[in-house]
């Protein structure tokens, strides 16, 4: 089982800059040890393959059965076929050249009938992620746990009106968050698919709110109790599969956490399709999480803009994968966050070359973003156009407020002497036309 290639007449995916337009199984930006401001490509991206698409997907959808065969699964959620996946896993990460993935507790190991063997499941099948881990040098971006598949979470995990339901989900991230100190995870992450509402007649928003804020600290006490060192990160979806969910985008989980007092221990993980769901541009959550020094992690992967949920494709387009990797050059790199592919290829791409040709387009669509995203950087010519737009609060009373010494009373005698401000152009236009000369 150990040695079975999994991905037969496919090898370490090569740099291959300036190939042809056919050739979609090299790499022509992605150059992982080339140096760009300072760091290596490599480590600007932190690519991370996820396990529940790539490793878990099977093409149902809620019309169709599953489409995509894979020589790991034999359709049983046994250990022996949660071992075979592992070594099929490891297989792709080291052919594709990442060096982190990430999993839900539940997409490595069987649910048993018990939370007992529930865990010991995941403490057998983890020892084995370790060995590979070790052999391969291949590490943990993010575990999470699976607080929304089983029936049990039907009402929500955290925010589930039943106290026994929290308990359960608690003793799950306890577990949940052993593993990642085991493995040694840079980031943990909690996605709240089941916490929201599908009703607000049946719902005490202010009591599910103060329950999610409590059993988030739980989870930082036992995080620091046991030592473990990993960055917590919350990600934000506005619905689906709840109508309504709680952490709805990054401006509102920043709320919460700072209404709540958590803020200084979470960050926040940006997935764009949510953020599309949202009703905002691709990169606005990436841009706003930034601002307030919570960009800590992306879930890269982009929807189809012209329907309304989380299709998970491999974001492929230039001008968003540019734009991300501005904010997140301007912040200085997210680590120990990276770029984790939450992404899935369509259930018509039934090959199994198709999961190498969907990370590799995605990474290199991300490696031009990074370097349009350099040179926009470099040149400076929109930083300037930026810093000039604003200049008026560096001096005088713009100072005044810029500091938050200024007063109503002043605002009033400046303009009383100064008169009607003066119209200023926004130049959108011109700021577009300078993006697009990047592109
Ligand atoms: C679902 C989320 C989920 C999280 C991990 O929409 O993206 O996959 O990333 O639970
Ligand atoms: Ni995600
Ligand atoms: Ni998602």
């Amino acid at each position: 089982m150990a040695d079975e290639e999994y991905f037969r007449g496919i090898s370490k995916i090569p740099y291959v800059a300036g190939a042809g337009a056919g050739n979609v199984l090299g790499f022509k930006y992605y150059n992982a040890q080339e140096v760009l401001l300072g760091k290596t490509m490599e480590d600007w991206l932190s690519f991370s393959v996820c396990y529940w698409h790539t490793f878990r997907g099977t093409g149902a959808d809620p019309f169709g059965f599953p489409t995509l065969c894979r020589p790991w699964d034999d359709g049983k959620d046994s250990m022996e076929t949660a071992k075979r996946r592992m070594h099929a896993a490891f297989e792709f990460f080291t052919k594709l050249g990442v060096k982190y993935y990430t999993f839900h507790d539940r997409d490595v190991a069987p649910e048993g009938s018990t939370l007992e063997e529930s865990n010991r499941n995941l403490v057998e099948i983890t020892d084995l992620a370790l060995q590979l881990q070790k052999k391969t040098g291949i590490r943990v971006l993010w575990v999470t746990c699976n607080l929304f598949a089983h029936p049990r979470y039907m009402n929500g995990a955290a925010t589930n009106p039943d106290s026994h339901v929290l308990a359960y989900a608690g003793a799950q991230v306890k577990k949940g968050l052993e593993i990642a100190k085991k493995l040694g995870a840079e980031n943990f992450v909690f996605w709240g698919g089941r916490e929201g509402y599908l009703t607000l007649h049946n719902t005490d928003v202010a009591a599910e709110l103060r329950h999610m804020a409590n059993f988030f600290k739980m989870a930082v006490a036992y995080k620091e109790k046991i030592g473990l060192k990993c960055q917590f990160l919350i990600e934000p979806k506005p619905k689906e599969p709840c109508r309504h969910q709680y952490d709805y985008d990054a401006m509102s989980v920043i709320g919460f956490l700072k209404h709540f007092g958590l803020d200084s221990h979470f960050k926040l993980n940006i997935e764009p399709n949510h953020t599309t769901l949202a009703g905002h541009s691709y990169e606005h959550d990436i841009v706003v999480a930034s601002a307030f020094g919570m960009l800590g992690s992306v879930d890269s992967n982009t929807g189809s803009p012209d329907l309304g949920w989380d299709t998970d494709q491999f974001p492929m387009d230039i001008k968003n994968t540019t734009m991300v990797m501005k904010s997140i050059v301007e912040q200085g790199g997210l680590q120990p966050g990276g770029l984790n592919f939450d992404a899935k290829v369509r259930r018509e791409s039934t090959d199994l070359e198709d999961l190498f040709i969907a990370h590799i387009g995605a990474m290199d669509a991300f490696a031009r973003g990074l370097r349009n995203a350099v040179k926009i950087i470099e040149e400076g010519v929109i930083a300037q156009m930026v810093k000039e737009r604003y200049l008026s609060f560096s001096t005088g009373i713009g100072q005044k407020v810029e500091e938050g010494t200024a007063t109503l009373e002043e605002l009033e005698e400046f303009t009383m002497r100064n008169g009607e401000p003066k119209i200023t152009s926004g130049k959108q236009e011109k700021y577009e036309s300078i993006i697009n000369h990047y592109l």
